[in-house]
């Protein structure tokens, strides 16, 4: 990562308050204060709630070897909107549902991480999905990011037009992550493929259990076949927007997400809780290995 993200005005801003982290950076030009708290931090973990990342966070401890038996501090509990823990040199923070809320978080961490002056620091995102032809419980590390209208770019209005991104992951990131996190003897399967990131749960995903439907359920199973065909094996509603911006200000990030239902066999997310539990351990596990990898052998170039 450059020191310089893709704003030239954020080169003659005095100060900078990141709002929904309420984090002051009350000095642009001395940000020592920040590098202090925050310049180590090599790796930003995000995903969807605060208590997940908070449990990400514990776990966290145990790969990293850090004996800590105090309550993990949410460091951004004061801005009431997102949940940050910090163990050594990384980073988990929440981003709540969809491209909307992800972003703004996601414009603040690019900040803190710049003011903090952090090397080559690795942004993830740790999430469920619902699956395309594959089992619930398979782990699915994103490739290329297509958003709702199957096009693998993310789409955003600004200023009255629409702007037209690439939405492509590291692939350095990609590999490392496959190679070192995932593990065929976990009981569970790890693939590499592409996903689709939608604006809408109900609707945009093809559901036909929203509040509103105006499409017959062959009308969905087509679309879910076409996105099959496109290597889509996962739908959430993060990734385009998230590879977009990354990819924008050239930092690398990988998208890991667990699936809770197989889409080609039905819309109601059905596991139980105590399943769901389970199986959002299991990106946990993938990206524990392939952090520490990372950490130990110094890859983050
Ligand atoms: C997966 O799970 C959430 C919706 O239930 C959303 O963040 C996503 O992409």
């Amino acid at each position: 990562m450059s020191n310089r993200l893709a704003n030239p005005h954020l080169d003659t801003m005095a100060s900078d308050f990141l709002y929904h982290l309420d984090i002051n950076v009350a000095n642009t030009q001395d940000t020592s204060d920040i590098q202090q708290k925050f310049g180590d931090v090599r790796v930003v973990c995000t995903g969807g709630t605060a208590s997940r990342m908070r449990e990400l966070a514990l776990y966290m401890r145990k790969v990293l070897g850090v004996s800590d038996p105090s309550d993990p501090v949410d460091l951004c509990e004061r801005g009431h909107r997102y949940a940050m823990y910090k163990v050594g040199p990384v980073l988990c923070v929440s981003h709540g549902v969809g491209s909307s809320t992800f972003s703004v978080v996601l414009h603040e961490l690019l900040k803190l991480v710049k003011y903090a002056r952090c090397q080559n620091p690795i942004f993830l995102r740790i999430g469920t999905c619902g699956g395309l032809g594959v089992p619930p419980g398979t782990v699915v590390v994103t490739k290329d990011a297509f958003n709702g209208l199957l096009r693998n770019e993310h789409q955003i209005a600004i200023l009255g037009k629409l702007v037209v991104r690439p939405a492509q992951f590291s692939e350095d990131v990609i590999k490392n992550i496959m190679e070192y996190g995932a593990d065929p003897n976990d009981g569970f399967q790890t693939i590499s493929a592409n996903t689709m990131g939608t604006d809408c749960f109900y609707e945009g995903q093809g559901r036909t259990d929203g509040a509103i439907c105006e499409y017959t359920e062959k009308d969905k199973m087509d679309f879910l076949q076409k996105c099959h065909d496109l290597g889509i094996r996962n739908i959430e509603m993060e990734a385009s927007m998230f590879a977009s911006v990354t990819k924008k200000v050239g930092v690398k990030a990988g998208d890991v997400c667990v699936t809770v239902v197989n889409r080609l066999e039905g819309d109601q997310v059905t596991v139980t809780m105590d399943q769901k539990h389970e199986f959002e351990q299991r990106p946990f596990l993938v990206v524990g290995r392939y952090i520490k990898k990372l950490l130990s052998q110094n890859l983050l170039k």
